[in-house]
């Protein structure tokens, strides 16, 4: 459970380092289930596994061909130990806590396992304008590392304060050292400071980011792995809102309006 400062921490900066929640036999069980599903010999099949890397190259950002970075979204269809994981009471109370709800679904979840040295980078985004089938945006993220998540491996890097100003995903960008741009600054709420922070985390710990909050994570160089999973939550209010594309649109079976619920959103904490 949440303390008042730490509340009142995630509502100015928009993301907050949570406690550990895993011990290092729950986090070996995850690796080791990670390692089945991302080399398919899973029975059950997630919903995506590959490396996103490929075939991307940042305008802005020396990029090798043979960078990776493996996204698996919905390991939680793929693997029981993956659903008990993001059905953790602790996280899905605290996820209660930070979205002002007393239900909590699913809405999807990701790895990223960037690999040592090769390991490359995700540029800075928001989470809500990547997700055009739902609204509103005020959903939040629980991100847990499978290894310690440090600025040499790649862990993320986050905005205090951007999930305040709003949607500017398609203006956002990045140096060549991988900080954050915004292509048309005079856009930005007055006052708006484009400062990133780096947001290490130690394996088995929970950090929690805003949709809105602007976060990404540059290349992994080092000989560390870095496997983390995120399960992205939505509050019980969230509905489903089409406007374009999304890897999860085929598994939606309710009205356009309705609340996003069914089969593949499950509740994991109602109070
Ligand atoms: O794992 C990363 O580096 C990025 C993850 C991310 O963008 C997210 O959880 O929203």
């Amino acid at each position: 459970m949440l303390n008042a400062s730490q509340l009142a921490e995630f509502e100015l900066n928009g993301f907050l380092k949570g406690d550990v929640v895993l011990g290092d036999d729950e986090v070996a069980r995850l690796q080791e289930e990670l390692e089945l599903v991302m080399t398919g010999n899973s029975v059950k099949k997630p919903v995506l596994n590959h490396n996103m890397a490929e075939g991307k190259l940042y305008d802005d950002m020396k990029m090798t061909v043979n960078e990776k970075v493996v996204q698996i979204v919905n390991i939680w269809m793929a693997s029981d130990v993956y659903f008990q994981h993001a059905s953790h009471p602790v996280i899905c109370e605290e996820i209660a806590q930070l979205c002002k709800t007393d239900t909590v679904r699913i809405w999807h979840d990701q790895i990223q396992y960037k690999p040592p040295l090769s390991g490359g980078p995700t540029g800075w985004h928001q989470d809500h304008p990547l997700w055009p089938i739902i609204q509103p945006a005020d959903l939040v993220s629980a991100w847990v590392a499978l290894d310690d998540a440090v600025i040499e491996n790649g862990c993320m890097w986050m905005v205090p304060g951007s999930h305040k100003w709003g949607n500017h995903q398609k203006y956002l960008g990045q140096t060549a050292d991988f900080k954050p741009v915004h292509k048309d600054p005079s856009l930005l709420p007055e006052g708006a400071v484009v400062e990133a922070i780096p947001f290490e985390i130690k394996k088995g710990q929970v950090g929690y980011h805003h949709s809105l909050t602007w976060h990404g994570s540059p290349h992994n160089r080092s000989d560390m792995k870095r496997r983390a999973i995120a399960v992205h939550y939505m509050p019980g209010h969230t509905r489903y809102e089409p406007a374009a594309g999304h890897a999860m649109l085929s598994y939606v079976d309710v009205n356009p309006g309705d609340i996003l619920s069914g089969v593949h959103f499950p509740v994991v904490y109602s109070k």
